[in-house]
């Protein structure tokens, strides 16, 4: 059938702006879908069926909207009689409707094989699989592809046996069996109404392992973690942290799993990390696979962390979902504060919080100071895509967590419990989530909402006084202007505070919560027996940049003595923070405060590896940039590099033996065993820049002695930095060894893109012609792209080669999957913050960007914004 075009409708612009402000419910509801696959790589063919009604509750309409994308349908059906007079609005398909109930009927089909946006239904190492969230499932059928249309799903899929044995969707297997011609079928039914983008689909050659939970009110659940043969040995973590997920969100939430089947599949071509699809969770394999020799530490904190966030997904997402995507956080936000959580509960809490807060540093208070700043509740956008940032996820987490804060645990509980009850089976908005909170804890959350609003890291200064027995805290508060805010208003802070004697060492005046809510506050503490150092904002209660008026050496004894162990990590990398600014800006300050105070660290009894690896770690590059008003990265890393070898010099003998030490086998995973190894590679690091001719041979012997990746990799990192003859031997010795393991051959690329070196934007230049690399695979591109744009030095390189660079491979990844080129604009959107020179340089290239014909709407809006 031919494509016709509705002549009245306006032709869509190609890049229109969405607003919230815009939302209207939709005409229809959809109770019911039928689809049908005739699943193939080359040619899939989708007949589906949908039962539709108005909605009350909307303005009616005699038109049925069903959105589309790179779609033409095959044929329309009403009621069992085919229907001629639809009409294409752009990509969407136009059905006229009378009023009532109907059953509308559409055939299409597409060619998952040439689907490199990953979106939709494509081809995968000769599986398929799907991705819906956001806007994908447009790309299989017309739908009303918008989170608040619910509908209860019954899906047929047809294959060959041989080439696709497997055939998974959501919910439960109702009935299967096979056709001629090596053909099989099966047919699952979904009993829970869900929104499209939670659809999933998956035909391929897989095992499972298999295993099963019993719930909390003694369901069994059947557990399967669905992968190719080869990989099956590597499941068992995955498996471990789902079931742990499970009990942990029966106890700390009160959430029990629904259906009888919880299915994940690990996939070697995605765009992200993984996806909560209902009953059938898709997921990067990154975060499924590992074992001691291929994966590191991190790597399996990040496969428990991943497992938990889909999982949890299953009540705040899927049960309870979003109204509009402008809602995004309501499900993502939270569902980052219950994987953190998770995550502190499993391991340690002070090591976890001081990850979380660096991720937040390093990349949401970039993205929340620069061109693409937007609040945690957006107000517009032009690809949804691209507001699946740190803001969403991480800022939205910190809100929850600040909420909990002040509720305290018991009425936080009380409001997720409500909340759930309350919005169990719809479509809700972050409001509806905060009424819940309000209405089960009777308090009032007002002053907190501002944060869903108003984009923007708050700035607060804080100055304590003393005289005679009294202190008194005085604070302030800005927030910067951001992109369509000039104007801000005070936010609601809670800062955690207590006073730490100087002397003693002791809390003098205990934790409390104080909730700065103007511009300015004063704040008094009376009984105040001794001196006393301010610990403020501990455990990080809000996501601020604080700036403390301190004598110089307060800080050195908060980082020995306060009683608060992030607030402890805080006064360690304040003090070398303050320390690089000063160098970089070419001052003359004494290193000695913070080599006594690394070295006190390294030889405290009383704190375990992973904590002392955490605080004698010096910031990176970006956040010390983030502190000047004028990012010069070459002073910067000059600074820093002095700072480390001043360590690895004075410090060689308590470095040498937090090198040595641990001496537990590359199996253990015990949380003692891990810190060992993490101490081990950043001692080995501080080591190597003070005696770099030393610290390779260390290296080498790290290296040829690891058992397990994460001694390996460490080692390999800190040689990839040096200039020495083991580093080359270490990386072909890396290739040689692991060849055929696409996933840690990442690390290989990885690796060298985030070298310390003055020729790395030849070696990436290099390492982007090698063989293995290919740009269509998100977690190989990424695996350059992303380490090179996250290494401040090297991509900031004065000749301007590094953002040439860059620019060409987004350009090129672009043609390929828009949405993960997109998503490696953000190190060009600070260029406002560089010395002039190499501003200009970073200006040209998103210019040249821009100017690119054929530019997708995903990366039209990220380079278009940042040149702002
Ligand atoms: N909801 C998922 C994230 C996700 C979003 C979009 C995707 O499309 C490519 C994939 C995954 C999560 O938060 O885990
Ligand atoms: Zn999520």
């Amino acid at each position: 059938m031919d494509v016709r075009v509705n002549a009245e409708a306006p032709q869509s612009p190609q890049h229109v702006e969405i607003r919230r402000e815009d939302y209207r419910p939709y005409p229809w509801k959809v109770p019911n879908t039928r689809l049908k696959f005739t699943l193939g790589l080359g040619k899939t063919r989708v007949q589906a069926i949908l039962d539709v009604e108005p909605n009350a509750a909307a303005e009616s309409s005699d038109v049925l909207c069903l959105n589309g994308d790179e779609l033409t349908p095959l044929g329309v059906w009403v009621d069992g009689s085919p229907l001629d007079s639809w009409l294409m609005d752009g990509d969407d398909l136009l059905i006229p409707l009378t009023p009532g109930k109907h059953e509308v009927g559409i055939d299409t089909e597409f060619s998952p094989a040439a689907n490199t946006k990953l979106m939709g239904l494509y081809a995968s190492n000769g599986m398929l699989c799907t991705q819906c969230e956001a806007e994908g499932f447009r790309r299989i059928t017309f739908f009303p592809d918008r989170p608040d249309v619910l509908s209860r799903y019954r899906v047929r899929m047809e294959a060959d046996k041989a080439k696709f044995p497997i055939l998974l969707t959501n919910g439960n297997p109702i009935e299967s069996g096979e056709g001629a011609d090596g053909i099989h079928w099966a047919e699952w039914e979904d009993p829970f109404p869900k929104p499209c983008y939670l659809f999933a689909l998956v035909a391929g050659d897989l095992k499972a392992n298999r295993d099963s939970f019993t719930t909390m009110s003694g369901r069994k659940v059947e557990l399967g973690i669905w992968v190719r043969e080869a990989d099956l040995p590597k499941t068992s973590h995955a498996m471990e942290s789902l079931k742990r997920a499970m009990r942990w969100d029966e106890e700390v939430y009160g959430r029990e799993y629904d259906l009888d089947l919880f299915n994940i599949v690990a996939v070697s071509d995605f765009n992200m990390g993984a996806m909560e699809n209902k009953g059938l969770n898709i997921f990067n394999s990154a975060y499924i696979l590992a074992d001691p020799d291929t994966a590191t530490d991190g790597d399996f904190d990040n496969i428990a962390r991943v497992v938990a966030h889909e999982y949890f997904h299953n009540w705040s997402g899927d049960r309870v979902t979003c109204r509009d995507w402008f809602q995004l956080s309501l499900k993502e936000g939270f569902t980052v504060f219950r994987d953190q959580s998770f995550g502190a509960d499993i391991g340690s809490p002070a090591v976890k919080r001081i990850d979380d807060v660096r991720t937040l540093r390093m990349i949401q208070f970039q993205e929340d100071s620069g061109p693409l700043a937007h609040p945690v509740r957006p107000d517009s956008y032009i690809e949804i895509s691209n507001f699946y940032t740190a803001t969403i996820y991480n800022k939205g987490a910190e809100l929850i967590r600040m909420m909990k804060t002040v509720l305290g645990e018991k009425k936080f509980r009380a409001g997720t419990d409500l909340y759930f009850e309350r919005h169990d089976g719809e479509a809700a908005t972050c409001d509806d989530f905060v009424k819940a909170l309000e209405d089960a804890s009777g308090v009032d959350l007002t002053h907190l909402k501002l944060w869903y609003s108003q984009a923007g890291t708050p700035h607060v200064t804080a100055r304590l006084e003393q005289t005679g027995g009294k202190a008194v805290l005085h604070l302030r508060q800005s927030v910067a202007a951001t992109p369509g805010q000039p104007v801000k208003k005070p936010m609601a802070i809670p800062l955690k505070t207590a006073l730490i004697g100087e002397e003693s060492g002791a809390e003098i005046a205990s934790e409390r919560l104080i909730l700065l809510e103007e511009s300015e506050a004063t704040v008094e503490f009376d009984n105040i027996s001794e001196p006393a150092l301010l610990s403020i904002n501990r455990g990080f209660s809000a996501p601020i940049v604080l700036d403390v008026d301190r004598k110089p050496d307060d800080l050195e004894k908060l980082a020995a003595s306060d009683t608060d162990p992030f607030a402890r990590y805080e006064a360690m990398q304040e003090l070398m923070l303050r320390w690089l600014i000063s160098t970089a800006k070419g001052e003359t300050v004494d290193p000695q405060p913070v080599i006594r105070a690394v070295g006190d660290t390294l030889r405290s009894n009383q704190l375990d590896s992973a904590f002392k690896a955490e605080v004698i770690l010096p910031p990176s590059e970006s956040m010390v940039g983030d502190r000047m008003d004028v990012i010069d990265p070459a002073a910067i890393h000059a600074a820093r590099e002095q700072l480390r070898s001043v360590i690895g010099r004075d410090l060689s003998s308590e470095l040498a033996n937090a090198q040595r030490g641990g001496g537990q086998p590359g199996h253990d995973v015990s949380a003692e065993a891990k810190g060992a190894r993490r101490l081990r590679t950043v001692a080995l690091g501080l080591l190597a820049a003070g005696d770099p001719a030393n610290g390779a041979k260390l290296a080498k012997a790290q290296f040829g002695a690891a058992d397990n990746m994460t001694d390996r990799q460490g080692a390999m990192m800190v040689l990839a930095s040096l200039e020495a003859p083991q580093r080359k031997e270490a990386l072909d010795a890396f290739y040689a060894r692991y060849e055929d393991d696409p996933l840690v051959i990442d690390k290989w690329f990885g690796v060298q893109a985030a070298a310390q070196r003055p020729d790395t934007v030849d070696q990436v230049v290099a390492l982007a012609e090698h063989p293995k690399f290919n740009p269509a695979n998100p977690n190989r591109l990424r695996s350059i792209a992303i380490s090179f744009g996250m290494n401040q030095w090297a991509f900031h390189d004065e000749s301007g080669r590094g953002y040439r660079f860059l620019a060409d491979l987004i350009l090129k990844a672009d043609k390929l999957n828009p949405q993960v080129a997109a998503r490696l604009v953000p190190p060009f959107g600070r260029w406002q913050r560089f010395e002039p020179k190499r501003a200009a340089l970073m200006r040209t290239e998103l210019e040249r960007i821009l100017s690119t014909p054929g530019l997708s709407k995903d990366l039209y809006e990220q380079v278009s914004k940042s040149l702002v």
